[in-house]
């Protein structure tokens, strides 16, 4: 079936509408970052550049450590700009540009990110590089796309909700990393359930000179626990990537610098060395 122009637009050049890429543009090994000066923080590690390219906050730079290759890509902050990021990257290798139907071979994208983040554990310092084991989503991502949750999953969720009690207006979506990058790229890290806010502030349970709806909400996240699992830290992008990862049939890891600790009211002074620490792991492990 032949996806409509206003559907999937494709620009005059060929390339992808907001990443500006075309397609063969991205390697098959994916690094997301939030922020587009971290692009060049990743590719500084390249052996070669093969291009830099962008648009709004959307930079990519693809290139090889050794003989992979690999695209770093900057998504912007929050899971609307994963809505984004995903739909495009995932049409730059399914889709046929020239015929706009889904190819018949589909390729699935190995896609870590490697993000900052805040923990809310008090035995999670500043300086840790966490996985993310599960996403979970405060945002309304999910509310538009279909998925089908795995019984894990399901459990983990249900488990959540009767936590969050009270906090009935919020509807929090979950997914699990992918297994297999989990236990390759985050092998021996720290690893736990990341909540993905949709805000800064007092969707982080962060009080400046707003009144927070939700009173003690670090309290009431990290107070979760079931089956070991528990939450471990606070971010804006993760369980968007996690979900549509599941959703479009790639894979997907969240790597945390850690630059804050939440309960010990705590931020780094030196935050570009946590994250460099992080990149570097991943360029070695991916
Ligand atoms: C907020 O300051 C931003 O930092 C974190 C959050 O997820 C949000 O995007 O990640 P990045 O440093 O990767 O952007």
């Amino acid at each position: 079936m032949k996806i409509a122009e206003s559907d999937l637009i494709i620009n005059p050049d060929g390339s992808i509408y907001h990443l500006n890429l075309l397609p063969g543009d991205i390697a098959e090994n994916i690094i997301t970052v939030g922020d587009p000066d971290r692009v060049s923080d990743v590719s500084k590690y390249f052996d070669r550049i093969e291009y830099k390219k962008g648009k709004r906050e959307f930079i990519t730079h693809t290139g090889y450590v050794g003989k992979k290759r690999i695209t770093v890509i900057s998504t912007g902050i929050g899971t609307d700009n994963i809505d984004i990021v995903f739909n495009e990257l995932d049409a730059l290798v399914n889709i046929d540009f020239n015929t706009r139907e889904v190819k018949k071979s589909l390729t699935s994208l190995n896609i870590i990110r490697v993000g900052t983040s805040g923990a809310v554990q008090p035995d999670i310092p500043m300086g840790t590089i966490l996985a993310s084991s599960h996403g979970l989503g405060m945002d309304a991502l999910m509310n538009f796309y279909l998925s089908q949750p795995s019984a894990e999953e399901s459990y983990l969720l249900s488990a959540i909700q009767m936590h969050f009690g009270h906090l009935k207006h919020i509807h929090p979506y979950l997914t699990a990393a992918d297994e297999s990058l989990l236990n390759t790229v985050g092998k021996d890290l720290p690893k736990g359930i990341t909540v993905t806010a949709p805000g800064f502030y007092a969707p982080q349970g962060r009080m400046v000179r707003a009144k927070n709806a939700v009173p003690d909400f670090i309290k009431l996240i990290n107070s979760f626990n079931s089956n070991q699992h528990r939450i471990t830290n606070l971010e804006m992008e993760t369980a968007g990537i996690y979900a549509l990862a599941r959703v479009l049939g790639h894979k997907a890891l969240s790597i945390n610098a850690i630059l804050a600790s939440r309960v010990k009211f705590e931020f780094s002074q030196d935050p570009q060395k946590i994250v460099d620490q992080a990149i570097r792991l991943v360029l070695e492990r991916i």
